[in-house]
């Protein structure tokens, strides 16, 4: 099923007349509200009028998380407070958080996208879906409470955390769709093991995780303990929040919702457009938001876009599965390393739990990059000769495939840190 099949399989020459009448209508609005989208076009020698389709996309200058940190909390909003009837809030890791405003039609729109995600995933009416996402300041639980609901499916509100209880409601009331991020997915997995229990003792199909950046091989771990498809979604609170884009049943990219928030790539070094299909950074403009409309936004996450016809129908553009985040890699040495790449080393192993610890010092002059990584309980033994040869082996295995050497310490299981929400994996303690 196709949530809204004119939209969702329309033919590219339309997708692209529609997102010209939005994007010419979205410029002209935020050009004589929005005092700092003003100045940029002016600096940039821009008026409204120079901006006449989706071509012309490329000339507007770019926004960033620091744009709306100076504006903080309103000051990028382009209509009066009374208008709005919902913010959220995205955290950070330094500084004030991010605040961001929903119109009435903002949160439309909004349960619209994540009805289609929904579907997307395979979601259908006669699901009960489990949203253990965050409720509160993250756009996570409310932004899929309300997609649920609007597509007819019932919806457990349980937020993230207390998770026992998770699964004994999970049992009791036959959940068959579970939403979180997918380390918290991994940790349900662990504690549904600890009850006695297994995935086939529970009614899941499918899940529906997003919120941080996952591989491939974490996929496939989640979907073999938890018995259940695992779709991965995509957003950003500065966009609208989960329902940006998301994979379909055939599990080969996200579907952006081009119709509300088109994509471009770029290199964020020099910050042109990349060829056709080239990885680089996300940029999104938003063009129906009322609230906090935004143009050209970088996310530093990175991906590319693939423009062939999916094999679900839909023509909607696809976006690779986020690799990490540009400003997520740590040079080490000058070389680049991004978190998920280790995450993909270990899940290759069968000794070590996908649980780790990155921790990132200055030494002199030198950085060090150390890895604390959970063993799995058979493989935890007393004899130390053992223990070595399987420290050894993790330190050659991540070394070969990152070209930077590692200090690999193997911990008990269950020692690092699990959360509800987004998994912290790195720490960087030098002082640059
Ligand atoms: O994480 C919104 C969300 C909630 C998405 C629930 C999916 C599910 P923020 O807290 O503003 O919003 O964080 C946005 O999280 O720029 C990415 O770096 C990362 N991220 C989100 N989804 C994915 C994903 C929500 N599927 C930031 N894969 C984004 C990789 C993701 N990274």
């Amino acid at each position: 099923m196709i949530w809204n099949e004119t939209i969702e399989c329309a033919s590219r020459e339309e997708m692209r007349r529609i997102q010209s009448e939005r994007l010419v209508e979205t410029v002209q609005r935020i050009y004589h509200s929005v005092p700092t989208y003003r100045h940029k076009m002016q600096e940039a020698g821009l008026t409204p009028s120079d901006i006449r389709g989706i071509d012309d996309l490329s000339r507007l200058p770019f926004t960033t998380k620091q744009d709306l940190r100076d504006s903080y909390p309103f000051g990028m909003f382009t209509v009066p407070m009374s208008e709005i009837v919902r913010v959220h809030a995205s955290s950070g890791t330094t500084g004030k958080p991010t605040v961001v405003g929903y119109t009435r039609k903002d949160l439309n729109t909004w349960a619209e996208v994540v009805t289609r995600t929904l579907v997307m995933a395979g979601v259908h009416r006669n699901d009960i879906v489990q949203v253990a996402y965050g409720y509160g300041l993250f756009t996570g639980g409310l932004g899929m409470h309300y997609g649920t609901e609007n597509l007819g499916a019932t919806v457990i509100p349980i937020s993230g955390g207390n998770t026992q209880k998770q699964i004994q409601l999970m049992q009791d009331l036959g959940s068959t769709v579970i939403a979180c991020t997918p380390s918290y997915a991994l940790h349900l997995a662990e504690v549904i093991k600890d009850m006695g229990l297994s995935g086939d003792d529970l009614k899941l199909r499918i899940g529906i995780f997003g919120a941080e950046p996952w591989s491939e091989n974490m996929r496939r771990e989640i979907e073999s303990k938890l018995k259940l498809r695992a779709i991965d979604i995509y957003g950003l609170s500065e966009v609208i929040g989960p329902g940006v884009s998301c994979e379909c049943e055939f599990q080969c990219g996200m579907h952006v919702n081009e119709d509300h928030f088109v994509p471009e790539i770029i290199d964020p070094e020099t910050l042109l457009p990349v060829a056709p299909g080239e990885r680089g950074e996300l940029v999104f403009t938003t063009i129906t938001k009322e609230g906090i409309p935004l143009i050209r936004y970088r996310t530093r996450d990175l991906t590319r876009l693939d423009y062939t016809k999916c094999s679900c129908g839909r023509t909607l553009v696809r976006m690779e599965k986020c690799t990490g985040r540009s400003d997520d890699m740590l040079i080490i040495r000058g070389v680049n390393v991004f978190p998920s790449q280790i995450e993909s080393v270990l899940l290759d192993m069968s000794e070590t739990e996908p649980h780790y610890l990155l921790i990132v010092e200055r030494e002199g002059n030198l950085d060090t990059l150390k890895l604390m990584v959970e063993v799995q309980e058979q493989f935890f033994s007393d004899e130390i000769k053992a223990l070595e040869a399987l420290r050894r082996k993790i330190t050659h295995n991540i070394q070969s495939t990152l070209g930077v050497s590692v200090e690999v310490k193997l911990v008990e299981p269950r020692t690092i840190e699990r959360t509800a929400g987004k998994a912290k994996r790195v720490i960087d303690n030098r002082k640059i």
